[in-house]
């Protein structure tokens, strides 16, 4: 694997080639060499009645990643990011938002399938000063699911600033599994996260819109909000419930060593049964739980290796800029296994669930999802409306995300979804770049991909699923109830800045 040395050279080589947007590096001079891996606090909150009830509290405050350096942030109950919040299917659940920030938030429980009163989008919003209090039974079986601010145009600077954290479910199933459940021991939550950093050490979300084109990306990476992260383990195999929580960041996931690694469960709950894999993709909103070999003691990384350069035409500076994207490989984290010598395999479960895989047959309706950049079916446009505009692909420049060719719109409905009906939605990438599109509420089975089968990491349910660049992806999914007709649910790219600039969709379930 390569060194931290010859990692940062390549990366300020790819960053003199695309003005730098959005290499990978840490330079500053108060960079800790490596600390020990932040750990969310974990919160089962209180039960009153049979209801568990949790308080949260969106906040401003100063975190400190580098040393000796203050950087002003958010977080929810705390400075940076928020507690992992854990519940159980079945239970009665309430969760207190209060929201200290000085402008409107709201939060989203991406992978919960909750009434759409309670799911957190942009038609609801926290004042300053005010609480939400959403409410909703768990109805769902063991997953890695998370919370974050899903606030109108603002999703990206909220969650960028730190308004995000891990939620996980249980279930009588998950108990039995002998999978690692020792939170924080062998069961670790990780936020991968990239951010841009000042010379001061603050914060910065940059504007130019070619950061927006593709999405926010940092040059630094926080993972739980800790900069250049170790991990001390201490039992022979390591649960990794893994989220990306870039706001555009794609990753690609291997062990500096070489080994395999074995994933257990996909966004929304365990697999059939444990794949063995060298690398995983997670695109921004994806979730992933893996066990790691940490016996013996020879320390090794989880790290982000390069991909392939993208096949797409050239279109000049954003074709520069997309194939300069996750071109970068950097250390994600750097593990020390636990030092108990284990002969063999570590012993894993044969099987870990029963999925009903869902027959096309079962569906009533068959919908198109359009990705779209730029100002339509032959329009052109471009950078700027410079000379790269190329007509086939819709002229993807200027800026302009939308779906089906309109951008987001509180009064539009694209779908109303009978409750208790089961669809396929075709979503079609018409632009050269890839797109995570996640929907709200449900939980869906990946059909094929560019007519492909689904790759074996994605044989699960899903929430959020990598759209390739110039391709299609079909999805079924079975929406169940309750409805409500006055409050709809969304869909949308998982690059926070495209649902912000309006590739984000509308539908309501009656
Ligand atoms: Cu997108």
């Amino acid at each position: 694997m390569v060194s931290r040395r010859d990692t940062l050279k390549s990366l300020l080589l790819t960053g003199m080639v695309v003005g730098a947007p959005n290499c990978l590096r840490s330079l500053h001079a108060a960079e800790p060499a490596t600390q020990a891996l932040r750990v969310p606090a974990l919160e089962t909150g209180r039960l009153v009645f049979g209801e568990r009830i949790f308080d949260l509290r969106l906040q401003s405050g100063v975190t400190r990643f580098y040393q000796d350096v203050e950087t002003a942030s958010w977080g929810i109950n705390g400075s940076y990011l928020g507690p992992t919040l854990r519940v159980r299917n079945g239970e009665q659940v309430r969760i207190h938002v209060h929201n200290s920030l000085d402008e409107d938030s709201i939060l989203h429980w991406h992978g919960m399938n909750v009434p759409a009163r309670s799911d957190g989008g942009p038609h609801q919003h926290i004042a300053p000063g005010a609480t939400w209090s959403p409410q909703f039974r768990v109805r769902q079986p063991a997953a890695s699911c998370w919370y974050h601010a899903h606030t109108m145009h603002k999703s990206g600077p909220q969650v960028y600033r730190g308004l995000a954290g891990m939620l996980i479910v249980d279930d009588e199933h998950s108990d039995t599994l002998g999978l690692p459940t020792e939170y924080g021991i062998d069961d670790i939550p990780l936020v991968i996260q990239d951010r841009i950093f000042d010379r001061d050490g603050q914060f910065v979300y940059p504007e130019r819109m070619q950061d927006h084109m593709v999405g926010v990306r940092g040059n630094t990476l926080l993972i739980n909000g800790t900069l250049n992260p170790s991990f001390r383990a201490s039992r022979p195999l390591t649960r990794l419930r893994i989220l990306n929580g870039a706001n555009a960041r794609n990753f690609t996931l291997a062990l500096s060593n070489g080994a395999s690694f074995w994933q257990v469960a996909t966004d929304c709950g365990f697999m059939e049964q444990p794949l063995e894999l060298t690398q995983l993709v997670l695109t921004p909103g994806e979730r992933a739980e893996i066990l790691v070999d940490t016996s013996g003691s020879e320390a090794f990384k989880l790290v982000n290796i390069p991909v392939p350069e993208p096949d797409i035409p050239y279109y000049g500076l954003f074709t520069d800029l997309l194939r300069a994207m996750d071109r970068q490989p950097f250390d994600i984290l750097e593990i020390h296994p636990s030092g108990i010598a284990v002969t063999g395999m570590p012993a894993l479960p044969d099987k870990l669930a029963t999925i009903e895989w869902l027959p096309e047959s079962a569906a009533t309706a068959v919908r198109s999802i359009r990705l779209q950049m730029g100002n339509g079916p032959g329009q052109g446009g471009g950078l700027g409306g410079g000379p790269h505009a190329r007509r086939e692909y819709g002229g993807w420049g200027g800026g302009i995300h939308k779906i089906n060719g309109r951008e987001m719109d509180p009064a539009y409905i694209e779908a109303t979804i009978i409750a208790g009906t089961t669809e396929i939605w075709e979503i079609i990438n018409e632009t050269p770049m890839i797109h995570p599109f996640h929907i709200h509420k449900v939980h869906f089975q990946i059909l094929d991909r560019n007519g492909e089968p689904p790759l074996p990491s994605e044989r699960g349910f899903k929430d959020t699923v990598n759209v390739p660049a110039l391709g299609s992806v079909r999805i079924i999914a079975h929406f169940s109830g309750p409805g409500d007709p006055l409050m709809p649910y969304m869909f949308h790219c998982h690059i926070l800045e495209h649902e912000d600039h309006g590739m984000m969709g509308q539908f309501m379930l009656i």
